[in-house]
């Protein structure tokens, strides 16, 4: 307890007992950011670890983008909504997503959610108004903002929260979104995580502009650039931008960070980018950034950073056993929920793939045909 919570107990001030002074509030929050931005780190170290090993089959981690994608999303109510870019997985589970459903979507098991239908690392959480990843880029932002104006419509209080990365803004979604969004005046704002690259295209060769912030003028929005390697920059630009959203003002921050691995597990970045300015970024790494404001301020002891990361590794490893167990998604899925029962033609088209997956081995017991 701080010191002005521990005078005011000693006053006889009840509301002390339920309102965190607020050094004490502070303080909290930081220390549940330092655990969600680990809990990234941890959880695509794991991921990608399984993908080395042939245990999962693709994985786009967000290794130092941390503070950027857990800063941001910490403004959010649990009623708003995220619409997802790339990377924005670990910011959903801090929002809600089950640690259990993101690593059985990640295997495409039966706990999948999406039944194994999308490629594994693209995530969805109706629990926590988490619309599902595509792959294809940009079209998010027009659904987002879609889905603000709906919710302007019937008068319901709701932001979406709509993420892309660099390359996204040279995407049709991009300028469709943003000016109807704008014209519109719907509850959204735009998050554009700037990480340097979309895949071998680096961030200076995307847009002749000095920042992606200077396109929201063209929109007729207000838009900045943060340090998006500052989780509490990134945190108190959302926050902003939250606020303006409620009073109907879509806005775009951008954070300004960099993607510390290869695009996705498929990629060599060694073949398009120099060491040098890994280098220069890992120098400013947001969660070692981060430890050390911590330390600095008192906040945390030397060996806090190895003890939530000893919990969160115990933990991710346990659900990772547990869903490595759990049973396939049954091929019969394959053909069902288009039509309230399965028609002739495609019971005849399974039966015929099912006699040649049988063959191969890569049928189980249950995936068996159709009756005709
Ligand atoms: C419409 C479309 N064009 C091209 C691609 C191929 N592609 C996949 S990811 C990507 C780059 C995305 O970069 P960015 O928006 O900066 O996101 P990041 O991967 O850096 O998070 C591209 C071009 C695609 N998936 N969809
Ligand atoms: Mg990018």
């Amino acid at each position: 307890m701080s010191s002005t919570a521990r005078k005011a107990d000693a006053q006889g001030d009840s509301r002390s007992a339920q309102v965190p002074a607020r050094g004490e509030f502070q303080r909290e929050e930081s220390l549940a950011l330092f655990r969600h931005m680990l809990r990234v780190r941890v959880l695509d170290e794991r991921m990608l670890k399984l993908q080395r090993a042939g245990r999962v089959g693709f994985v786009g981690t967000a290794k130092g983008l941390e503070a950027a994608l857990i800063g941001s999303a910490y403004a959010l109510r649990p009623h708003d909504w995220l619409w997802s870019g790339l990377r924005e997985g670990g910011a959903a589970v801090m929002r809600g997503l089950p640690l259990s459903e993101y690593i059985a979507q990640m295997y495409c098991n039966s706990n999948d959610t999406a039944k194994g239908r999308q490629m594994c690392n693209h995530f969805q959480h109706k629990g926590s108004n988490y619309p599902s990843w595509s792959s294809v880029i940009g079209t998010q932002i027009p659904h987002g903002v879609g889905a603000a104006f709906a919710a302007k419509q019937r008068g319901v209080d709701e932001v979406h929260a709509i993420y892309f990365g660099d390359g996204a803004t040279s995407s049709n979604g991009f300028h469709s979104g943003m000016n109807l969004a704008a014209v519109w005046k719907v509850p959204c704002y735009f998050v554009c995580v700037d990480n340097g690259w979309a895949i071998s295209v680096c961030s200076a060769k995307q847009t002749a502009a000095k920042s992606f912030a200077d396109k929201a003028v063209a929109y007729g929005m207000p838009g900045r650039e943060v340090d998006g390697n500052d989780v509490l920059a990134t945190l108190a630009a959302a926050r902003e931008a939250h606020a303006l959203a409620l009073g109907g003002q879509p806005s775009l921050i951008v954070l300004k960070t960099y993607r510390m691995l290869g695009h996705s597990s498929s990629d060599d970045p060694t073949k398009y980018r120099d060491d040098a300015e890994v280098a220069a970024w890992a120098a400013k790494d947001p969660l070692d950034r981060f430890e050390a404001l911590l330390l600095s301020q008192g906040a945390i002891e030397k060996n806090e950073r190895a003890r939530v990361e000893g919990e969160l590794t115990a933990e991710i490893d346990t659900e990772i056993h547990v869903q490595e167990a759990a049973p396939k998604m049954a091929l019969k899925t394959l053909v069902e929920d288009v039509y309230a029962d399965v028609p002739l033609h495609l019971r005849r088209q399974y039966n015929r793939f099912i006699a040649v997956a049988e063959r191969l081995g890569h049928a189980t017991p249950g995936d068996g045909a159709f009756p005709l």
